[in-house]
């Protein structure tokens, strides 16, 4: 059964369930007791009019329940969303690693996968500028592994000492709790004022990459260079890819902020409703692997977070496929209560010594221990590994199983000495043996020092569009930011990273960057810290630009799961309507027809058709594509236009059939642009180039000549 249908049958379910198809001695209410309630409507009272009884022990039931119904959100990436799917392998990795799920091509391991905004609250807009959680938890055949990484390859800080600091930064400020799900303020500015570390990730963040368009169009990493180990106990370091196959898209601010006002669960909805329409999102996982041997073989460590390693020093290999296929019975249950940690391995995968991996390595179980009530939140459903579960570990809050017998110890003989530990040769972990040597120091290696290189190779291998849009969320980001001593700060940042970038922020803030102290940072060192902690070295210039950095170098060449605006009206021609409609449904995108009222339209054929939303429920941020179809101009209300004028700004792919090619030409005619000059309309084209203008998500020429 399709997807579709399947959302259909238990669609009629629900309808029996209503009509009361069902019996009453199927589907008793009962209290937890298991007691079958007469009345749910009334509370038990001394007379129709008199006080409510203590002995009420179902409304004290219900009640008391209803009042712990909520556990602490996570403190960071609290707002997000999840689905079930697998991982299939393709390629075997069994050169570099053991991993039982990485071994045979073909073998389908079933998956978990979770994504999150990290500032904002379980309620905040999905579209804030913000890094983007992805956790993936594989129920391997050899217990749980979780790849909790993010849809940026680097972070913020170097080490996990760092993490609470730069977390209450960028959380609202403590004294009036503003700005919600925001970096745009004063606090956090500050914290990366003096964190010339947080450069490289601050090219990101600033970048598109931290507004996208769905998760189905976002890469994943696993940040941290973790370890392989093969059957011959050999490691290779290796860094962890997902690539989406629909390729890495992103909205534009001005878009990001609409729609969180529109509709603040777009990316949650469009998870959701994909999976629903059989339009599974899909990954590609890749790996980079390094030789051991070659550990130092790059300009910059390994071991640092704020760093990549550029595909083109080291390419990325293609391992396998995500596919999330299965939507969630119960967000509670599933999406809210999963536990992921970064230290649920598998044999044949292991850690590396990053200092801001060994610091998530305690937080993660001590995090569960808070918000899922105890230390037995492994035997949730959805944390339960698919594999048995038996140690001496017993009792605590919630315990679910019934652990039989009378040892509960290791080394026993009453017990029969069970249970066993495994060695290597049957599938037993051992940590993989490093040969450490070293003094016990509260430092960091000099290796770390260099802050600027990659932020500039970053903000070079942008394209020109994506070059103004970091430009612009910096000046978005610092003009929302009262102390000028903090702009001040980041704009003598950011001239490390790029003089001509600092000069259009500094222009922009009012600033001047040749008042600037260009070594203003080095002043703002605490006054009770190591200056040579906070020494950052000048910039290398390796690798001019790295073409993987660049979103304008992704696929462009789907449209699946895209929303296509189709504005109609009640003379609208049917036939122009079809023929575009049933060919942008053919490549798995959905049309919505937009219309004056809601109901629905006859259009002069014997069909109905069934009107989605009105210019009130519908702003043109929540679709990727504009079509007018023939009709008159006359029948579309003003709204119409400035529909359209919109999409036109956020460089949207627009056509029109006809008489619309008027209300298009009138729409955009603010932007005195000559309408066959301009790129991105399809005026009079045929399915197949508007199709192919879908593919390519945004007209960015268009944005020049816009602003000129
Ligand atoms: Fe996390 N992080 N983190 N983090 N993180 C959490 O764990 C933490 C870091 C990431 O969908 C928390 O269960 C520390 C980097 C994701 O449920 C908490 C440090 C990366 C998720 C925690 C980091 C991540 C979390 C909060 C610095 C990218 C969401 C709730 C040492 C590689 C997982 C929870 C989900 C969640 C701590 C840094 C990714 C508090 C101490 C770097 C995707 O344990």
């Amino acid at each position: 059964m399709s997807q579709k249908n399947k959302h259909h049958s238990e669609q009629s379910k629900v309808e029996d369930l209503e009509k009361n198809k069902v019996s009453h001695e199927d589907q008793p209410l009962t209290s937890n007791q298991g007691l079958k309630i007469t009345d749910d409507q009334h509370s038990l009272k001394a007379g129709e009019r008199g006080p409510s009884l203590l002995e009420d022990f179902y409304l004290r039931e219900k009640i008391t329940h209803f009042d712990h119904e909520r556990i602490p959100e996570r403190v960071v990436h609290a707002r997000g969303s999840a689905a079930h799917g697998y991982f299939e392998l393709t390629s075997s990795l069994s050169e570099y690693s053991k991993a039982g799920f990485l071994q045979k091509e073909g073998t389908r391991t079933p998956v978990f996968t979770r994504f999150s905004t990290v500032a904002g609250s379980k309620g905040s807009t999905d579209l804030a500028r913000d890094v983007r959680g992805f956790s993936v938890k594989f129920y391997t055949q050899e217990g749980i592994y979780d790849l909790v990484g993010n849809n940026i390859p680097v972070f913020f800080i170097q080490d996990a000492v760092k993490f609470p600091d730069l977390i209450h930064a960028v959380k609202p400020e403590p004294h009036n709790e503003i700005p919600q799900a925001a970096s745009a303020h004063d606090t956090f500015w500050d914290f990366v004022s003096v964190m010339p570390e947080s450069m490289h990730m601050i090219m990101w963040t600033m970048s598109d990459r931290a507004i996208p368009r769905s998760y189905s169009r976002m890469e994943g990493f696993g940040v941290h260079t973790f370890r392989l180990v093969n059957e011959a106990g050999k490691s290779f370091f290796v860094k962890f890819h997902w690539k989406p196959v629909l390729g890495v898209h992103s909205v534009v601010w001005e878009e990001a902020q609409m729609i969180s006002g529109a509709d603040p669960d777009f990316h949650r909805r469009d998870l959701w409703q994909s999976i629903e329409d059989g339009n599974y999102p899909e990954w590609h996982l890749g790996v980079q692997i390094v030789e051991e041997e070659r550990e130092h073989d790059f300009d910059f460590d390994l071991l640092d977070p704020t760093k990549i390693i550029p595909e083109e020093e080291v390419p990325v290999r293609i391992i396998g496929r995500m596919v999330l296929d299965r939507n969630p019975d119960n967000f509670f249950a599933e999406t809210e209560q999963v536990a992921f940690h970064p230290g649920h391995l598998v044999p044949g995968i292991d850690f590396s010594n990053d200092p801001l991996l060994q610091g998530r390595l305690f937080s993660y179980t001590d995090t569960q221990l808070i918000r899922l009530g105890g230390p037995n939140f492994h035997e949730i459903p959805i944390n339960r590994p698919t594999v048995p579960v038996r140690n001496n570990q017993r009792d605590g809050y919630m315990r679910q199983t019934i652990d039989k017998g009378q040892t509960s110890y290791h080394p026993n003989r009453l017990g029969g000495g069970c249970p066993f530990q495994s060695k290597m040769s049957e599938g037993g972990f051992t940590s993989y043996h490093e040969r450490i040597d070293g003094h016990k120091i509260r430092n960091r290696s000099k290796s770390f020092f260099d802050h600027f290189s990659q932020a500039a190779l970053f903000y070079r291998s942008q394209s020109k569009v994506e070059k103004t849009h970091i430009e612009n969320a910096l000046k978005f980001e610092l003009g929302k930011v009262k102390s000028v001593e903090v702009q001040k700060r980041v704009v003598a940042m950011l001239a490390e990273v790029d003089k001509g970038l600092a000069e259009g922020i500094a222009e922009g803030l009012g600033l001047h960057l040749a008042e600037i102290a260009v070594d203003q940072f080095n002043h703002s060192i605490p006054a009770d810290a190591n200056p040579e902690d906070f020494q950052p070295q000048k910039k290398k210039v390796g690798l001019e630009k790295s073409e993987a950095l660049s979103m304008e170098n992704t696929k462009k060449d789907s449209i699946q799961g895209r929303r296509v605006a189709f504005l109609i009206h009640e003379g609208t021609s049917a036939n122009s309507l079809d023929k575009m409609k049933e060919a942008i449904e053919k490549e798995k995108a959905n049309v919505f027809l937009i219309a004056p009222k809601l109901g629905s339209f006859k259009l002069g054929n014997s069909k109905n058709y069934g009107i989605d939303h009105t210019y009130q429920t519908a702003m043109s941020v929540l679709f990727d594509a504009v079509f007018v179809p023939e009709g008159e101009v006359k029948g579309h209300p003003k709204s119409a236009k400035l529909f359209i004028e919109e999409a036109f700004r956020h460089c949207k792919p627009i056509g029109g059939e006809g008489h619309a090619g008027n209300l298009i030409e009138e729409a955009i005619k603010i932007h005195n642009m000559e309408i066959n000059q301009t790129p991105g309309l399809f005026i009079e084209t045929t399915p197949k180039a508007f199709i192919d203008g879908i593919a390519q998500h945004r007209f960015w020429d268009r944005e020049e000549m816009i602003q000129g």
